[in-house]
């Protein structure tokens, strides 16, 4: 592959991926504890929505990539950062299975950490005035990443991206992610329905709102923009 590529899907800030880089016994992907406790994000996210989100559909995800990983004998899925797992099922149909527990286990360990108790504040330093410059600042961010995760049609994904060294608001549909795309992750929202019907019903709008405005863990996103372009400048 491009070596941008190559370069571009390594950048995920390592040591704050615990699901992308700790190996599970049983095999290269792992599911890392939540960064925070699961009744933390209450009112926004229950405990009874994280629990089952992270102790069932996560796990399922971990679970099921990790069985199709050992079921395949394939020496390019042999590989213990699972960013690159993820990459080389999307390139092949066959895979499809695959990449879809693959990349939902990569997804949701970036999820958690996007969501934080003391989040939803205004974002600070090089990531503010990066997103003053290419999104017109914070509110306008906050708006294009409602509309994208509002209008995402059925299950997927919105997204903070890094495209070529500028900031765009992204959506994905399913398990697709932004990686596969040669785009460098910064923020993330899960809109599967899992991720709010037991708190919200149908009202997806209103969870978006209560996670941009309480939850959004700018530090994180920041951290994962520096890594970004200090691995660009090397
Ligand atoms: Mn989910």
């Amino acid at each position: 592959m491009a070596q941008d590529q190559q370069s571009q899907f390594q950048s995920a800030p390592k040591t704050q991926f615990a699901g992308a880089e700790t190996a599970a016994p049983a095999g290269p992907f792992a599911l890392p504890p939540l960064p925070y406790d699961a009744d933390a994000l209450a009112p926004y996210i229950s405990a009874k929505t994280l629990e089952l989100h992270h102790g069932k559909h996560h796990q399922s995800y971990v679970d099921k990539a990790n069985k199709l990983v050992a079921e395949s004998k394939d020496p390019e899925l042999q590989d213990d950062v699972v960013a690159h797992i993820v990459v080389r099922a999307a390139r092949r149909p066959e895979l499809n299975e695959l990449f879809n527990n693959a990349a939902q286990a990569w997804n949701h360990a970036f999820y958690w950490q996007c969501l934080n108790p003391n989040g939803g504040k205004k974002p600070s330093g090089a990531l503010a005035k990066k997103l003053e410059a290419d999104l017109g600042g914070h509110e306008s961010f906050a708006k294009k990443f409602e509309d994208a995760a509002t209008t995402q049609f059925g299950s997927g994904w919105a997204w903070l991206v890094l495209d070529c060294g500028k900031l765009k608001v992204t959506k994905t549909g399913n398990a697709d992610m932004p990686l596969v795309h040669g785009q460098i992750p910064l923020l993330c929202l899960d809109v599967w329905e899992h991720a709010y019907y037991l708190d919200y019903q149908n009202r997806r709008p209103d969870y978006i709102k209560a996670v941009i405005q309480n939850l959004l863990d700018w530090d994180f996103a920041e951290a994962n923009l520096e890594h970004a372009l200090g691995k660009a400048s090397r």
